[in-house]
């Protein structure tokens, strides 16, 4: 029995990944970055087991059994590693031929699934990363990050610890479409991320196929693609190496917004924050006014982001969170609008 188990926590991006140029191999239309979590926190724990006696593939997703579909993207995944393994064996013959034995594998989230909390970014690198482990593969992360971004896009960027770039690249084979590291957890450990879980529930529009309406009929996303986001990422990754908080705040918030504007721009439009989002993000632009009179420091002091779901995640340095969580707590009473059963709320994963 050859078995291994991973972990793989959560990212959340400060410049979005909505697009793609090729929906089979998920090769997207734009570059991204985002910050890994600190494993503490969200996370996806995946166990991989080989074993000649097993008669087929199998996945179970937070104990219940889940199809996987022949062509599907955990089939991919699957193949692509096995691929790797007996390219290991054809090199050394003395290793188990381990890709030719079906594979069992067990996944659990010790957060709510489908929320907007990105799930499939941990879970499909935790998958990965099991495999990889399981088949002893030497690959480097940017190189299992290829395989993870077939599973999910975002998924590419979980393998890595820290401030992670997603390169969109060029190559039609999506060789160059892998996740780098801009900088590790230790070089801004300062910074932290509240998660607040405005709902629990799964979305309405899965990011897949919301996205792919973008691409369909959004004339914002091509201005987002050619004229905005280039130049954003090579200021926020600046902004990141020169641990400037008040300027990746401020690129951080613009794109979050653009995102939504670019969801709003998609015929039919879609819609992911609701009014709880919208409250807060009035409340953090007013923490940040007040903070940006001269009188006050003139900086920034916190930035929210929001993926495809209503649910906010505040970016601040350690000095201010308290303070942020007392504001939150003051405007949004727990008890009376904020359905928190997973305790995730105040909850900081800090990188
Ligand atoms: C991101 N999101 O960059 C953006 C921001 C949601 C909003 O990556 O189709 O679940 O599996 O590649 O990775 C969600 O997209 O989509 C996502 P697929 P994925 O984090």
């Amino acid at each position: 029995m050859f078995t291994a188990t991973t972990t793989a926590p959560v990212n959340i991006a400060c410049i979005k990944y909505w697009g793609k140029r090729d929906t089979k191999l998920i090769l997207p239309t734009n570059s991204s970055l985002s910050v890994t979590l600190d494993q503490d926190h969200l996370r996806s724990t995946t166990t991989s087991r080989a074993d000649p006696t097993f008669t087929k593939d199998r996945l179970w997703l937070n104990g219940v059994e889940e199809e996987i579909k022949p062509v599907g993207r955990m089939a991919t995944c699957i193949a692509e590693m096995k691929r790797l393994r007996k390219e290991l064996v054809e090199k050394d013959s003395s290793a188990p031929p381990l890709s030719t034995y079906f594979v069992h594998i067990a996944s659990f989230n010790n957060f709510p699934t489908a929320a907007g909390l990105a799930s499939s970014a941990s879970g499909f690198a935790a998958l990965t990363a099991s495999l990889a482990a399981l088949y002893e593969l030497p690959s480097a992360p940017t190189e299992l990050s290829l395989i993870a971004r077939q599973g999910s896009g975002s998924a590419c960027r979980s393998l890595l610890g820290g401030f992670v770039a997603w390169n969109a690249g060029t190559l039609d084979s999506g060789l160059d479409s892998h996740a780098v590291q801009i900088a590790p957890e230790t070089h801004w450990p300062d910074i932290h991320a509240l998660i607040c879980v405005v709902s629990d529930t799964k979305k309405g529009t899965s990011s897949t196929s919301g996205m792919q309406r973008t691409v369909e009929t959004s004339p914002l996303l091509q201005h987002r693609i050619k004229h905005v986001v280039p130049q954003r990422m090579q200021d926020i990754s600046a902004a990141i190496l020169a641990k400037d908080f008040d300027r990746f705040a401020e690129i951080t918030m613009a794109d979050s917004n653009q995102f939504h504007a670019v969801c709003l721009d998609t015929s039919p439009p879609i819609f992911y924050m609701n009014d709880v989002s919208r409250a807060i993000i009035a409340v953090i632009e007013e923490y940040n006014r007040v903070g940006l009179l001269p009188e006050n420091g003139g900086k920034r002091k916190a930035a929210y982001t929001y993926d495809a779901g209503p649910n906010a995640v505040i970016y601040a340095p350690a000095a201010h969170i308290k303070e942020i969580i007392s504001m939150i707590v003051h405007f949004f009473p727990q008890q009376e609008t904020f359905n928190d059963p997973f305790g995730l709320f105040g909850a900081a994963g800090v990188t």
